[in-house]
């Protein structure tokens, strides 16, 4: 008898209409069966889904280039499907599941025709982990299935995993013909299903990272008690060699990947990564609060990415192993067949073609690799992964860093007075947009959590969410938020950032184990400068009191923006939540300017 599985896929098959259906059983074998295929018979257009690159220098890498319209997430174009509208909020674009599939059936109806569809088990989270999940999803694309296997622990196994289940996590997933008017991400949370047609882009179809362990995940973790969160987390070594462990919640290209992999400016401090985009966060019977990160792989922006930002990342890449390590709609050195992006080391290539194929002019403005072109790579290769990476349980969490892309008036770091305060500068957090997703880059909008796009339900009740975790934390983490964006007058970034930010760790640290004090501002608590570890650092004095700089006029201003944010999901903004605005509105209202350095 056909397991509901089987089932399940032949419905989809029926409806899809693919030439073929092949099982992936995840092998090292198959991926490269799967590269060939898409070096040969897939295509986008006329160009492959797949060209092999210079392996000398960069040992089992691939180039995709994508379809020229599908370069970033379509949040326009995504929905939750929740049967009441005010569930999933002012924050997400709703259909009625009904309306929904009735329209995705129709978009669906054969297009699969003259395709394979690839089934692909893989589980969310290490099998021997309570947290994690089995999932399924179905593609029509080589490349999808290729980031898949990198990005999520693929095998059989989990066919068996799910034997006789219903309740496996369900994916559909097809490009269509890759027009925009066709194409949508659907979300319907209670069925564990995402139905995703007309992009072949990260988000929008590799189900498992933002669809599932975010959008969906995020509404199940409402139900049952638990946090889906879009962080890194890592691991910071002291001198002394302990190691304490937080996460960080950054907006899309707001810093997450760079930090996991942190090459630390400060002598005896170290960086372990465990994750660079997503957390599943648990309380745990000790009280305290346990991390473990869903995914297997690092899809990571490549522009900016160096020896001197990022070197753990550039030999994660160069690292050779049995994965494929993926780049999409980077530049193309010809002479050469290396990728090439804006800002890697060396000097610019002579004959580069572009992310649409072109010959590339560099006295033009344009560049060469797509503002969001990314690498696929197995978190396996990262020299800095953390001997932890693979336990079940995960890790306890003693700090969360909340943070966003400000270019003025966010201080460097603050630490909240509290659990609460640290909801409330969550929830009221700002950032500047980037290309991560098709919109217009650098205007400030609110993105509480980094959620705003991946919260699956109405965002007023996942502040009530996080204040309620907070109750049940017996030894909840210390709550602070950073800015390593600020700019000075000529509009340089003040901070260097990167490696540098070790120090902003070390004072977090430094905090979390009570060795030093700190000052109290109405946004919350700042270093003492004699605390933060400047040395040998290029940066004036006056510099450094401008990162932490708060000025009355602009937050009066900043305030009301936050107001008419929270007023967006009417009565579910909690009251301690208005409680905390109301607080610092008065500090502002009362006080007048206040330096916090
Ligand atoms: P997603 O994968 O979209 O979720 O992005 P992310 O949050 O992982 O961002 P990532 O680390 O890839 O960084 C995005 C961009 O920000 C890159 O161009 C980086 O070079 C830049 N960036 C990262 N960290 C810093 C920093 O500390 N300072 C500055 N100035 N730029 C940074
Ligand atoms: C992001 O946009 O936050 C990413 C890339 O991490 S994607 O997987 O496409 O969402
Ligand atoms: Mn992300």
């Amino acid at each position: 008898m056909a397991t509901p599985l089987e089932k399940w896929v032949e419905e989809q098959a029926k409806l899809t209409k693919p030439d073929k259906i092949y099982w992936c059983d995840g092998s090292e074998d198959e991926a490269r069966r799967l590269i060939e295929i898409g070096m040969k018979e897939e295509k986008i257009g006329d160009v492959p889904i797949f060209q092999e690159l210079n392996q000398k220098s960069w040992p089992n890498a691939y180039y995709h280039r994508s379809h020229p319209t599908d370069v970033a997430r379509t949040e326009h174009l995504t929905y939750v499907c929740h049967p009441d509208k005010e569930v999933a909020g002012s924050n997400n674009n709703w259909m009625h599941p009904d309306e929904a599939k009735e329209k995705m059936r129709k978009l669906s109806d054969g297009c699969m025709k003259g395709r394979t569809m690839y089934v692909l088990p893989y589980m969310m989270g290490h099998p021997d982990s309570p947290y994690a999940k089995a999932c399924i999803q179905l593609t029509d694309v080589s490349y999808v299935a290729v980031s898949m296997r990198i990005m999520t622990r693929m095998s059989k196994e989990i066919i068996e995993k799910i034997g006789t289940r219903e309740d496996f996590v369900k994916g559909l997933h097809s490009v269509g013909d890759f027009d925009p008017n066709k194409r949508f991400i659907m979300h319907f949370p209670d069925e564990h299903l995402v139905w995703s047609i007309g992009s072949g882009y990260g988000g929008n179809a590799l189900l498992g990272k933002k669809c599932f362990s975010l959008r969906i995940a995020s509404w199940l973790g409402f139900q049952e008690g638990w946090l889906a969160e879009h962080m890194v987390i890592l691991g910071i070594e002291d001198p002394k060699g302990n190691v304490t462990y937080v996460t960080a919640a950054l907006p899309s290209a707001c810093g997450k990947t760079n930090l996991a992999m942190l090459e630390s400016a400060l002598p005896g401090y170290k960086v372990w990564t465990l994750g660079d985009d997503i957390a599943w966060l648990n309380v745990g019977p000790d009280g305290r609060l346990w991390a473990i990160n869903p995914e297997a792989g690092l899809f990571g922006v490549a522009p900016g990415t160096s020896m001197k930002t990022n070197p753990n990342m550039l030999k994660t890449l160069k690292a050779a192993n049995f994965y494929p390590t993926l780049f999409t709609n980077t530049g193309l050195d010809i002479d050469t067949n290396e990728p090439w992006w804006e800002g890697l080391d060396g000097a610019v290539p002579k004959n580069l073609i572009d992310w649409q194929g072109k010959v590339w002019d560099s006295s033009s403005n344009s560049k060469a690799a797509h503002p969001n072109s990314r690498f696929t790579v197995s978190i396996n290769n990262s020299p800095t992964l953390s001997k932890e990476f693979d336990n079940p349980k995960g890790v306890p969490i003693s700090a969360i860093i909340l943070g966003g892309r400000r270019t003025q008036l966010i201080p460097l770091v603050t630490e909240s007075f509290n659990w609460q305060h640290g909801v409330y500068l969550g929830a009221q957090t700002g950032s500047e947009t980037t290309a991560a997703a098709a919109h217009q880059v650098g205007q400030l909008r609110r993105d509480p959590m980094a959620m705003l796009p991946f919260c699956g339900y109405n965002m007023g009740n996942y502040f009530q969410h996080w204040l309620n975790i907070g109750k049940k934390l017996t030894q909840p983490p210390k709550i602070f938020s950073v800015n390593w964006f600020r700019v000075d007058d000529e509009g340089k970034f003040i901070w260097p950032g990167f490696g540098e930010n070790i120090r902003v760790l070390k004072w977090i640290v430094d905090r979390v184990h009570n060795r030093v004090k700190a000052e109290e501002t109405p946004l919350g608590l700042v270093p003492d400068m004699r605390d933060l570890e400047t040395g040998g650092l290029d940066i004036s004095k006056e510099k450094l009191a401008k990162l932490f700089e708060i000025n009355a006029e602009s937050w009066k201003q900043e305030l009301q923006d936050i107001e008419k944010f929270l007023n967006q999901f009417g009565n579910r903004t909690p009251s301690e939540i208005w409680q905390e605005h109301k607080k610092l509105s008065e500090q502002f209202n009362n006080n007048g300017e206040r330096g916090g350095a």
